[in-house]
């Protein structure tokens, strides 16, 4: 079906998408055939909905336009990588960090650095040189890295933004920030026991 807003620009999205995550299933194999352990738990993605997309041109004051979708705004492509542990997210940046056909054009780490919220994610934008048929596109990719945990607290206060009418959300804001830090201690907590029992073998 032909894409009303990103046009022909989708197949260079889902080309990029597509590519990251051969790379991805790659490692994965290649980490476990060599050190029988991965330290991604599973991979989505997405294309940015056209109704989000306008939304964000429109509030960091672009036109709203295809290109400016495509050039603009850096997440119309999007991969959303969750690992069990903390180590574990950091190995995955530095991975991808290492493949030569990756540019990082920015990156944000709201792990060490969480948002005031508590919101907690690494993300980097990427841009990838994608090869078809001997003409080269660069294109946007977000990642973003978190822990399972992370990820469990992030789709919860993500649902805060489409819902209205909410009672008490002062009340709610607070007890998710609460709910974040204990998140970000019980992450650190699993990462030394299983440091500990890694040590022991
Ligand atoms: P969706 O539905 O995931 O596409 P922005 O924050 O959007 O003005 P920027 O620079 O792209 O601009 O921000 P950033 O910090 O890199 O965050 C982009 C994405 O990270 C968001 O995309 C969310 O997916 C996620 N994110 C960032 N902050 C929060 C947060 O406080 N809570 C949750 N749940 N997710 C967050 P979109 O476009 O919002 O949505």
């Amino acid at each position: 079906m032909k894409d009303t807003f990103y046009g022909e620009g989708r197949v260079l999205l889902e080309g990029a998408i597509s590519n990251i995550q051969a790379k991805l299933d790659i490692v994965q194999k290649y980490n476990i055939a060599h050190f029988g352990s991965n330290p991604i738990n599973y991979v989505i993605s997405r294309v940015k909905s056209e109704e989000s997309m306008k939304e964000k041109l429109a509030r960091k004051g672009f036109e709203v336009t295809k290109e400016n979708a495509l050039t603009k705004v850096y997440d119309a492509a999007g991969i959303r990588i969750i690992c069990s542990y903390i180590n574990d997210v950091y190995t995955v940046v530095d991975m991808l960090k290492k493949c030569k056909d990756l540019k990082v054009i920015n990156e944000k780490d709201y792990i060490k650095h969480p948002k005031e919220n508590g919101y907690r994610s690494y993300h980097i934008i990427f841009e990838l040189s994608l090869d078809i048929a001997g003409k080269i596109y660069p294109v946007y990719v977000e990642i973003q890295i978190r822990t399972i945990a992370m990820d469990f607290w992030s789709a919860l206060e993500h649902e805060i933004k489409y819902k209205k009418n909410i009672k008490n959300p002062e009340m709610i804001a607070k007890e998710l920030k609460n709910c974040a830090d204990q998140i970000a201690t019980t992450d650190l907590y699993m990462q030394t026991i299983r440091n500990m029992i890694n040590e022991e073998n």
